[in-house]
């Protein structure tokens, strides 16, 4: 799949307010700094169409793009922020977990993942998460070209072993190389046309 046409739809602070249609929506969640912004400015092929993480009016938005006029991409808050000694609920009864188990057409959640990073508890708490409300996802690892290739292969099995989950739900991604755009958006375009 090409993406032709990638456009800034709206961006929701209130649970009232989130997008509830029939246009299937693919979320990206992850922790500050994880690499979300500039994975979907990859994807799309545009430079900034999601803004850097140093904006910080937009950390704790829903922020909407349409693309292709046939599906959603979702950027969601970083989940990196959570205070020690908060629980890890506390991370879920926001406007994130508003928009995990309230979306009408959430179809998957990307969580991304520095492949150079242990995945933390938050990450694996968004996983469980994810699996209990059955909700679709794919483990985006980021930042792979920072890795030699057999590392990046190590890290991918090393990364499930943490995450609790199978290898081939982890993907590899570099948003420098454009590693694992084909098939970020192979896996896209499946889901899209077997909802149709
Ligand atoms: N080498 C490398 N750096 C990356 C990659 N993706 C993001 N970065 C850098 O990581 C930092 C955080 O990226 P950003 O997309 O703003 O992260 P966000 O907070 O998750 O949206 C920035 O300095 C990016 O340039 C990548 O694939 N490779
Ligand atoms: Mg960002």
């Amino acid at each position: 799949m090409i993406i032709k046409k990638a456009v800034y739809k709206t961006s929701v602070v209130e649970k009232d307010k989130l997008i509830q249609d029939n246009v299937p929506e693919f979320a990206f969640v992850g922790r500050s700094n994880v690499g979300k912004s500039s994975l979907i400015n990859m994807l799309v092929g545009q430079k900034r169409l999601a803004k850097a993480s140093s904006t910080p009016g937009l950390t704790k938005m829903v922020n909407y793009f349409d693309i292709n006029d046939t599906f959603r991409f979702v950027d969601l808050p970083g989940y990196g922020y959570a205070k020690v000694g908060k629980s890890h609920l506390d991370v879920w009864a926001g406007l994130m977990g508003e928009y995990l188990v309230g979306s009408q057409s959430l179809d998957t959640v990307f969580v991304l993942v520095d492949i150079r990073i242990e995945p933390s508890e938050l990450d694996r708490s968004m996983l469980q998460f994810l699996i209990y409300h059955q909700i679709p996802f794919m483990v985006l690892a980021t930042k792979s070209d920072k890795l030699s290739r057999s590392r990046q292969l190590q890290q991918r099995k090393a990364l499930a072993k943490g995450l609790l989950i199978r290898e081939e739900l982890i993907i590899l991604t570099s948003s420098e190389s454009g590693l694992g755009k084909d098939k970020v958006l192979e896996y896209i375009e499946n889901k899209v046309e077997a909802n149709a």
